[in-house]
C-alpha cells in the first residue's frame, strides 16, 4: 500500500530540519516506506561500520532491530545517540540466547573441564551481553560472511594461539544460530554432522551427555531465525519443478538440508550482489526475508525473481519499524527530545568491543 502522503511529507521535513546532525541507517529487511528515508542501507555488519564512519552525526536513527542498534552504540562515540524507532523491534533469534542461559551452559562446560579449551563465537545477531561474554572468555563475533574465518581463527588461534592450551583439541561454542554454525562447520570447513551437537538451554546439561560434549568439535546453541528457518527442502523441490533452470539462492541461516539443496548460499550483501550480476533472463528463487526479495524483483525486471516459499514470510520485528514510528522518532529529535535511545552500559560495551575488534582483525 502507498504510504500516507502526509507522513511522507513530515518525515522529509524533519530530516531536512535535522540536516547533518542526523544519520538514518536502514537494514535491507525494512519496509519500503521506511527504507526510502535511509541515508545508507546494508546488512547488520555493514551498518555497524557505516555508523562508525559518521562521527559528526549527533543522532543515529537505526531502522533495524535492537541488537543492531546496540552494536551501533558500541561502535560509535559516546556523544552520538542511537535511536530505535520502536523498542519492540527485537530479534527472536537473539532472544533465544540470554546471558543467564549462556553463563549456565559455560558452568556445565567448566564442570566437565572443557571450558578452557572451548572458544565461544557469537553471530552478530545476539545481544550486547552475549558479545561481551565472548569478549571476556577469549572468543569473538562473526557475521554470515566471515563465519568460516571466525571459526578457523577459534580453532587455530584460540586461547594461547597454535601452541596454546588445548591446541588440536579445541571446541567452539557457537551462539545463537545453530543453522549458521552447522552450515559453516560442515559445508565450509569439512566437519561432519556428528562433530556437531546441539545444546538446548531448556534442558539440564543442554540435553547432552558428558560423552557427547567431550566428543563434539562444535557445540551449537539451539537457536534459529524464525524467518529463514521456515524454508524447507520441499520448497526447493517445489520451485525447481515450477521454474525449470531456476537458481536457488539462500541465506546460511536456513536449515542445513535447504542450504545443501540450494545452488548458492551467502549473506544478505552476497545475495544482493549475486542478483545484480546475474544475466538478464535468468531465474532466481531467493530464500531470505520478503521485503528484500520483493525489492530485488522490482529493481531487476529483466530477471525472474521469486520468493523461495509460497507463503508470506516477513520478519515481524523488522516490520515493526513503520513510517508512523519513524516520523515520531524524527519529529521528537526536531523538538529536542531523544526518544527510544539505545545504550549499552560501559562494562558490557568494553567487552563486546573486545569481541568485535577480534572479528575486525580476522585475517
Ligand atoms: O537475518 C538477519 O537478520 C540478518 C541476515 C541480519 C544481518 O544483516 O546480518
Ligand atoms: Fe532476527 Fe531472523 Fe528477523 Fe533477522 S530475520 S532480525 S535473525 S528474526
Amino acid at each position: 500500500p502507498a504510504s500516507d502522503p502526509d507522513l511522507v511529507e513530515r518525515a522529509l521535513r524533519a530530516k531536512a530540519a535535522l540536516g547533518d546532525r542526523l544519520f538514518v541507517l536502514g537494514h535491507h529487511y525494512q519496509r519500503d516506506e521506511v527504507i526510502r528515508f535511509a541515508d545508507v542501507t546494508g546488512d547488520s555488519f555493514k551498518l555497524a561500520k557505516d555508523a562508525a564512519a559518521r562521527p559528526e552525526a549527533e543522532f543515529i536513527v537505526f531502522c533495524g532491530v535492537h541488537f543492531m542498534a546496540e552494536s551501533a552504540d558500541i561502535l560509535t562515540s559516546p556523544a552520538q545517540r542511537v535511536v530505535l524507532p520502536d523498542l519492540a523491534a527485537g530479534c527472536s533469534m537473539a532472544d533465544m540466547a540470554t546471558f543467564d542461559q549462556v553463563e549456565e551452559a559455560w558452568d556445565v562446560l567448566t564442570e566437565m573441564g572443557v571450558a578452557d579449551v572451548t572458544v565461544p563465537v557469537t553471530y552478530m545477531n545476539s545481544s550486547a551481553d552475549i558479545k561481551a561474554f565472548c569478549g571476556r572468555n577469549g572468543g569473538t563475533v562473526c557475521t554470515s560472511s566471515n563465519a568460516r574465518r571466525a571459526l578457523t581463527w577459534a580453532f587455530e588461534q584460540g586461547p594461547g594461539g597454535p601452541e596454546g592450551k588445548g591446541a588440536g583439541d579445541r571446541k567452539v561454542l557457537f551462539l545463537p544460530d545453530q543453522h549458521l554454525g552447522r552450515n559453516t562447520a560442515v559445508l565450509e570447513m569439512g566437519f561432519s554432522l556428528d562433530d556437531c551437537v546441539v545444546y538446548n538451554p531448556h534442558r539440564p546439561d543442554g540435553g547432552l551427555t558428558e560423552e557427547q560434549i567431550r566428543n563434539a568439535k562444535v557445540i551449537l546453541w539451539r537457536g534459529h531465525c524464525s524467518v529463514h528457518g521456515r524454508f524447507t527442502a520441499g520448497c526447493v523441490d517445489e520451485v525447481r519443478d515450477r521454474i525449470p533452470g531456476v537458481n536457488v539462492l539462500v541465506h546460511p541461516e536456513c536449515r542445513h538440508e535447504v542450504v545443501t539443496k540450494a545452488d548458492q548460499v551467502g549473506s544478505t550483501e552476497y545475495i544482493i550482489k549475486a542478483i545484480e550480476q546475474a544475466p538478464a533472463g535468468s531465474a532466481w528463487a531467493v530464500g531470505t526475508e520478503l521485503n528484500l526479495v520483493k525489492r530485488l524483483a522490482a529493481r531487476h525486471p529483466d530477471k525472474t525473481i521469486t520468493f523461495l516459499d509460497r507463503t508470506v514470510c516477513y520478519c515481524s520485528t523488522m516490520n515493526r519499524i513503520d513510517l508512523p514510528h519513524l516520523v515520531w522518532a524524527l519529529e521528537s529529535l526536531v523538538d529536542g527530545q531523544v526518544v527510544n535511545q539505545i545504550t549499552v552500559d560501559p562494562g558490557t560495551a568494553h567487552w563486546a568491543r573486545v569481541a568485535l575488534d577480534r572479528m575486525l582483525a580476522l585475517p
